[in-house]
């Protein structure tokens, strides 16, 4: 087991479409492994693969609230069979967009279809958080994010604030190589 990197706004990688997977093996299940204990670390309900910068439709959920309830949900491939025409709105938030919540309507229960750890067809149905959970990631394997679904000013205000938190930070990461050259080659 191992924790990943979770990568935030603005990495373009984010917006990458993520590929179906054609084989459940060992690579694969390591790597379910691995997302659930990072998203438990975080600590967040879900993960999608591209999350850490894997691009494969592959998504972890578990939205029991202590320890003692942990039922992790594995899923590969997941799709949404059927959507009810009902609606319900959810504080969300994303562990790539970190301290930023806002409210997001989606369909309030949902089909989902997907393999499970053994390559084997799966198919359950959801409502409440778990409903809104799953559809989050859905959209993370298709290179959204929840923000999308604001109103372009709010989503504008957010990127924004998240590229310049990036452009300081890129700042005093150059200002520290000048002060302290880890080698002859970085100052020169
Ligand atoms: O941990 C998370 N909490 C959350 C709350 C409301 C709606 C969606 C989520 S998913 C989020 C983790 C995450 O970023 N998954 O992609
Ligand atoms: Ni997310």
């Amino acid at each position: 087991m191992a924790l990943l990197p979770i990568i935030t706004l603005p990495d373009p990688r984010l917006r990458k479409v993520s590929q179906l997977v054609e084989r459940v093996d060992a690579e694969i299940l390591q790597l379910l492994d691995d997302m659930l204990e990072t998203m438990y670390e975080a600590p967040g309900v879900g993960l999608a693969a591209i999350q850490v910068a894997v691009a494969r439709r592959i998504v972890v959920v578990d939205i029991g609230k202590t320890e003692e309830e942990r039922s992790p949900l594995f899923l590969i491939n997941p799709e949404v069979v059927w959507a009810s025409e009902e609606l319900s709105s959810y504080n969300e938030g994303c562990l790539s967009v970190p301290d930023y919540f806002d409210d997001v309507k989606r369909p309030a229960r949902v089909r989902v279809r997907h393999l499970d750890r053994a390559g084997e067809m799966q198919e359950f149905d959801a409502e409440g958080l778990l409903a809104t959970v799953v559809q989050h990631e859905l959209e993370h394997l298709e290179g959204g994010l929840f923000i999308d679904n604001l109103s372009r000013l709010k989503r504008e205000r957010v990127v924004k604030k998240f590229a310049k938190a990036a452009r300081m930070d890129e700042i005093v990461a150059q200002r520290r190589a000048q002060a302290a050259p880890q080698s002859e080659e970085a100052e020169a």
